[in-house]
């Protein structure tokens, strides 16, 4: 029997031009799983190219070649063609192509095999190849794993090393989530191995808000947080009004959702933000509080166990919050 690492490589060696593409919004993992590919197949003398839905946030702006990532809601015909003549596509961090937006609208034309390499339950995309795993910390440590397995570890460099590090401590909050088994440290230690900054790279992710970003934060905090200790709840809204107040820019609510998770007895933390035509949600809990059921079950979206996203179209912020907190009774059990 042929194992999908040997599929895997096999793929890889009979394509040139390969597509790597991740998911809508992308996040530290998203980014950090496809240019540490990139960087592992350029050393394999392939063609590849990085390709998102829309906005890389600043935060991993410096992060080795991000200029050369292609956006498509910059290039919509030019991403379509790419995708319609490469010979692979590697899909990372994301199970549906509904992640996608606007862009899953090319894959009428796409011919190319795919592979998906993911830790997202359920994954519904037809893959020739794939390597879902929930287990993992996250995407960018099954990279690891999938390259070491298919025989590419030796085109792992410094930079593949730096962007997938920078995908395992943005999706475990810095080590503090998701990241109880000891095969994590076990990647993370081998990636340290090629001579990465980890401090730097820290630096960079996470010490680079404006000063209007940390005065929000504060006024949220102090004005917008509700409690509700019987539920073991907290939950905070953030108005577009709000946001225009202090020069909102994307990416600069990265990480509200896990303040409230601090505070003793939380163990579910909500942030909704009002924006242009929908509300969009990220929910967090601790231990077996599933986010991932309630979010699927009472508005529209989905994710982890311990970490959820989605947006509601067609409510006000107000609505959304008051139906948030009435369906936590169903919960009740969770809180016990
Ligand atoms: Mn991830």
């Amino acid at each position: 029997m042929i194992t999908p690492e040997k599929r895997f490589s096999k793929l890889i060696y009979k394509a040139d031009n390969i597509c790597i593409i991740s998911h809508h919004n992308p996040d530290g993992d998203a980014i950090g799983s496809a240019l540490g590919l990139y960087h592992i197949l350029k050393k394999k003398k392939k063609n590849p190219v990085v390709i998102i839905p829309n906005h890389l946030p600043d935060f991993l702006q410096w992060m080795p070649s991000a200029e050369n990532i292609l956006l498509y809601q910059n290039n919509p015909n030019e991403v379509c063609k790419k995708l319609a003549e490469c010979n692979l596509i590697i899909m990372v961090d994301f199970n549906s192509l509904s992640r996608l937006g606007k862009m899953e609208n090319c894959f009428e034309n796409v011919t190319a095999p795919i592979v998906l390499i993911d830790h997202h339950p359920y994954p519904d995309i037809k893959a020739e190849v794939m390597f879902s795993d929930i287990r993992v910390s996250s995407t960018a440590e099954l990279v690891y794993q999938v390259t070491q397995a298919s025989g590419l570890i030796k085109n792992i460099g410094k930079e593949a090393a730096a962007c997938l590090f920078t995908g395992i401590m943005t999706d475990t909050n810095s080590f503090t989530v998701n990241s109880s088994r000891p095969i994590t440290y076990k990647t993370t230690a081998a990636l340290l191995k090629y001579g990465i900054d980890k401090d730097e790279i820290y630096r960079n992710v996470f010490n680079t808000f404006s000063t209007e970003r940390m005065q929000l934060l504060g006024y949220l905090l102090s004005e917008k947080m509700v409690i509700i200790p019987e539920y073991k709840t907290a939950f905070i809204s953030m108005s577009l009004a709000e946001a225009k107040k202090y020069q909102f820019k994307t990416g600069d609510s990265e990480g509200f959702v896990n303040y409230p998770l601090s505070i003793k007895g939380i163990i579910f933390s909500a942030f909704l933000m009002e924006r242009k035509d929908h509300i969009k949600l990220s929910f967090r809990s601790r231990g077996n509080f599933s986010v991932n059921k309630l979010i699927a079950q009472h508005f529209s979206g989905g994710g982890h166990k311990n970490a959820a996203g989605g947006e509601v179209f067609n409510m006000t912020l107000e609505e959304v919050s008051q139906k948030l907190v009435s369906v936590l009774p169903i919960y009740k059990e969770l809180c016990d």
